[in-house]
Parts: C-alpha cells; sequence; structure tokens
C-alpha cells in the first residue's frame, strides 16, 4: 500500500493503523499547500480537492477520506483486530466515533481554529463549539482506556486530532480524562514512532516554507 501523507496531519492515523498492522507500506509526502509531492510532481491527479490522506492499495486502485480508509486498513490486516467484525453493534459503534471524530472534531472544531487565514470572528465562533464536544469525550473516557474496548482505528484518528490542540489554543486540562487518554496513547509504540517521525518532517517542511518565502 501506499499513503498520500501530509506531516502531522489527519493522514498520520491512517501512518499509525499501518504500523499497528504491521504493513509493509511506502509513506508519499504531499506539501498540502502548494499541492506538490517531494519531486515536485502535482497531486491534484491523485486528488482533486488536493487533501491528504489518500490511499493506493495492493490493487492499485485509489481510496480517500479518513472515514473510508481507517476501516479498509482494519479489515485488510484482520490479526490486527484494529476494528470490530463488520455487521455488529461495536463496528457501528466504530463507525459512530469515526463520524464524530471526523465531522465535530476534526472539521468543525480544528480546521477552522488552525486555519491562520481564518478571520477572528470565526475562531470565536468555532470556540464556542469545543465544551459541548469535549464534554461528550470526556464522559465517554472517563476511566476508559480506548474508545471501545480494545484500540482501534478509531483511537489512531483521535489522538491524531487531539495532537493539533496545543496549535489551536484548546487546553486538554480542562478535560482530564481526555488528557490522560491523549498522554496514554501518545506512549503506545506504533503512535510514538509515527508522531517522532512525522514531527521530524513536519519542523522540515516549515523550514523549507520559510525559505521559499523569502
Ligand atoms: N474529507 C477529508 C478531509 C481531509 C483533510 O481535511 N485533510 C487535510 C489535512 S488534515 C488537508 O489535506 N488539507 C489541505 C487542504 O484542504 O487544502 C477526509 O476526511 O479525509
Amino acid at each position: 500500500m501506499e499513503l498520500y501523507f501530509s506531516p502531522l496531519a489527519c493522514s498520520l492515523a491512517t501512518r499509525i493503523s499501518l504500523y499497528e498492522a504491521g504493513a509493509d507500506a511506502r509513506f508519499i509526502e504531499v506539501d498540502t499547500k502548494s499541492k506538490r509531492l517531494r519531486d515536485g510532481s502535482d497531486f491534484y491527479p491523485i486528488n482533486p480537492l488536493g487533501q491528504v490522506p489518500v490511499l493506493r492499495t495492493n490493487d492499485g486502485w485509489l481510496l480517500r477520506e479518513n472515514t473510508a480508509i481507517l476501516p479498509y486498513v482494519a479489515d485488510a490486516f484482520p490479526a490486527a483486530a484494529l476494528a470490530p467484525q463488520p455487521g455488529t453493534a461495536e463496528r457501528a459503534k466504530l463507525q459512530e466515533w469515526l463520524g464524530f471524530i471526523s465531522t465535530e472534531l476534526h472539521k468543525a472544531v480544528f480546521v477552522p481554529l488552525l486555519d491562520e487565514q481564518a478571520p477572528a470572528d470565526v475562531h470565536s465562533y468555532t470556540r464556542k463549539k469545543v465544551a459541548l464536544r469535549l464534554d461528550l469525550l470526556e464522559r465517554h473516557l472517563h476511566g476508559r482506556e480506548f474508545l471501545l474496548e480494545r484500540f482501534s482505528v478509531a483511537d489512531a484518528y483521535l489522538v491524531t486530532v487531539l495532537n493539533w490542540a496545543r496549535y489551536g489554543g484548546v487546553e486538554l486540562e480542562q478535560w482530564p480524562s481526555v488528557q490522560k487518554y491523549y498522554e496514554r496513547i501518545t506512549r503506545r509504540a506504533s503512535v510514538a514512532k509515527a508522531l517522532a517521525e512525522e514531527f521530524v518532517l513536519y519542523r522540515d517542511e516549515q523550514e523549507r516554507r520559510k525559505a521559499a518565502a523569502t
């Protein structure tokens, strides 16, 4: 498989899942600002929206959207048990969490908070949405280790999104169970490895962008 990713972006969730699965994967870096790969080629033919993640499967077709890619990876590596069996209540719960993380946290909260171009009004409007969503998570994670009964692709996605909190001015200390969950999951081997690798790539990308702007 090949994963088109951008350092510390939501594609990190798929990298974590591939590491959990022990998958043989190639990682192709995309600059989501210039929409170019590191070799200079155009990313738009891969995704007309210019967004990561995109997964090229072993059969050669492309899959976009976190909520499709993450269950696909889980099902491709059943031994890793990264998702409950299809057709079960637990699997429906996994989809529920993926939908919540994608639409209520990733898109509704963090995209506007992390967008430096967003007008101040958008930031203050968005800040009002934070508490309701993180309160829900706080109640669910109180006394729990994972979103479901064991680590799943939903945890890979949630830790990826919570990792943006500090950049978006969201202080997780206000939600102690969420904060403990975040700290615990970031210590997991697959997550620690993925975060460390992508942090270095993120710093390099920032340097390249700075150099290009001067
Ligand atoms: N609907 C897509 C959204 C993916 C997404 O928001 N990707 C961000 C990185 S976290 C991106 O590529 N942003 C660049 C852009 O939108 O131009 C999904 O859920 O997979």
